[in-house]
């Protein structure tokens, strides 16, 4: 049986997350958190790429040499993948077969 403490008051949490060739280092491919926690996640990538965070529905261009923050207040609980979109593609102009680049885990308070 697993046991999940999670604090009694909401946290603030940033994760910087460095994607080389449009992947992720394994140790960050699963980002957990609790409900009503303030999530930022601080994205560096060596190459233009567009995320997208499911369920929160959050679209966010990251290009090479800076840092963009993706944040978010964690109010719905579950399993939200985080895609890659292609570059100017367009609304609807992608799948979501692939494997996602990051997966956050909303666990509940
Ligand atoms: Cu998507």
């Amino acid at each position: 049986m697993l046991i999940t403490t999670a604090p009694a008051f909401p946290a603030e949490l940033t994760f910087d997350i460095k994607i080389e060739r449009g992947r992720v280092p394994d140790a960050m491919r699963l980002i957990r958190v609790n409900e009503g926690d303030i999530v930022k996640l601080r994205w560096t990538s060596d190459q233009p790429i567009v995320l997208h965070l499911h369920g929160y529905d959050i679209e966010k261009r990251v290009a090479p040499g800076a840092i963009t923050e993706l944040a978010f207040t964690a109010y719905a609980t579950g399993r939200f993948p985080i895609h890659v979109h292609p570059q100017g593609a367009g609304s609807g102009g992608h799948t979501h077969e692939d494997a996602p680049l990051a997966t956050i885990e909303v666990y509940p308070r």
